[in-house]
């Protein structure tokens, strides 16, 4: 039975990564839902990819409105490749998750979560994820789900199986399929490790491996999961990607921004979508974006700055009532009656 998470658990705590780190843990353990009764709002929160929601009371007045769906990040950090290249080997190497592994492909369908440690006390939730063969990005191999998986990240590890026949070759297929599904995965912080370092195999590939990969800008680092070489120095790199990340914004990659034209930039429109409503507008879908559903300040922000843009009133005289799916970039909300 899903037991419910104190509410203190529910809130950010200082650091970088603490906040979201407060939430995956629970995803991790496989736990709970965050119950906030916080007036004006009601609590619904997805706890894990494909698990089952709760929901919290109803608070005694004003408008409900949470997310329906978390698609925010399921966590900082995500392992991605071709199956069977070491993935899971790798995240049970850097923390104490356990998940399957196995001498065959797709030996992980659904993400594995673990929480790394730092030497500074902080702490960076990594997601071993099912590996990605050609043509994942147009579904083959459950290609969407997992690639899915991999948006919800916010840097990335390339593991590349050392040992593979063409570990180069094997890298590039995983590169494309990225990129085909989203040009913004790849400029994502990534640091490339070749593994299985501790077969011959891969000892004497390596020499040329470790060039071809540099030539496509990367610093390559050779490891072995399974004897725990090279972990130090994937450590100190995932450490230093994730305060670039942390520097950098949420939004697609600053070409994009700069280039686009968007009408939308400074406004915002609501429009039908299928049977809820959808706001568009950079602003208000950026905020959506930022925002931690599961803590109960950022909701009551939240609320405050849909009500000061007017966008509360006209989704009302759009006929928003009880049930009703209003989606706001990747965020979805679920309008509640007034009391
Ligand atoms: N010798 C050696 N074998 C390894 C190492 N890392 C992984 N393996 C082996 O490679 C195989 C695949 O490992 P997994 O960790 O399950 O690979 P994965 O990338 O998670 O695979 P999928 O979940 O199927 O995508 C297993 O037989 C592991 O024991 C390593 O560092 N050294
Ligand atoms: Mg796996």
């Amino acid at each position: 039975m899903a037991a419910t998470v104190k509410r203190s658990r529910c809130r950010s705590r200082p650091g970088p990564w603490s906040a979201r780190r407060a939430r995956t843990e629970q995803m991790a353990s496989g736990s709970a839902s965050c119950s906030l009764p916080v007036p004006g709002w009601w609590s619904r929160t997805a706890v894990a990819a494909g698990a089952a929601t709760s929901i919290s009371p109803r608070p005694p007045i004003g408008l409900r409105r949470m997310p329906r769906r978390e698609s925010r990040a399921i966590a900082d950090i995500g392992l991605v490749g071709a199956p069977n290249a070491g993935k899971s080997t790798l995240l049970a190497a850097l923390t104490a998750a356990t998940p399957a592994i196995g001498a065959y492909a797709f030996t992980t369908i659904s993400p594995n979560l673990g929480v790394l440690e730092f030497d500074d006390e902080r702490r960076a939730v990594i997601a071993d994820l099912p590996g990605l063969i050609e043509g994942a990005h147009e579904g083959r191999g459950l290609g969407h789900e997992f690639l899915r998986h991999v948006e919800r990240t916010r840097v990335l590890v390339g593991v590349v199986d050392g040992a593979a026949p063409d570990p180069v070759a094997s890298w590039q297929s995983v590169v494309a399929e990225l990129g085909d599904h989203d040009p913004a995965l790849l400029q994502r912080p990534m640091t490339l490790v070749v593994t299985k370092q501790d077969l011959s195999e891969a000892k004497a590939q390596w020499p040329a491996v470790r060039a071809a990969l540099k030539a496509t800008g990367s610093q390559p680092i050779a490891v072995s999961a399974q004897r725990g070489t090279g972990l130090a120095e994937l450590r100190r790199r995932l450490a230093a990607s994730l305060a670039e990340a942390e520097s950098v914004p949420a939004a697609p990659s600053a070409e994009m921004r700069v280039h686009r034209f968007d009408p939308l930039e400074a406004g915002w429109e609501v429009i039908a979508e299928g049977e809820g409503l959808r706001v568009r507008g950079r602003r208000i879908e950026t905020t959506a974006a930022r925002t931690d559903f599961t803590n109960a300040e950022s909701r009551e922000r939240f609320q405050r700055l849909l009500e000061r843009l007017g966008i509360d009133a006209e989704l009302r005289l759009r006929g928003a009532q009880e049930g009703t799916v209003v989606h706001i970039g990747g965020v979805e909300l679920e309008w509640g009656d007034e009391a």
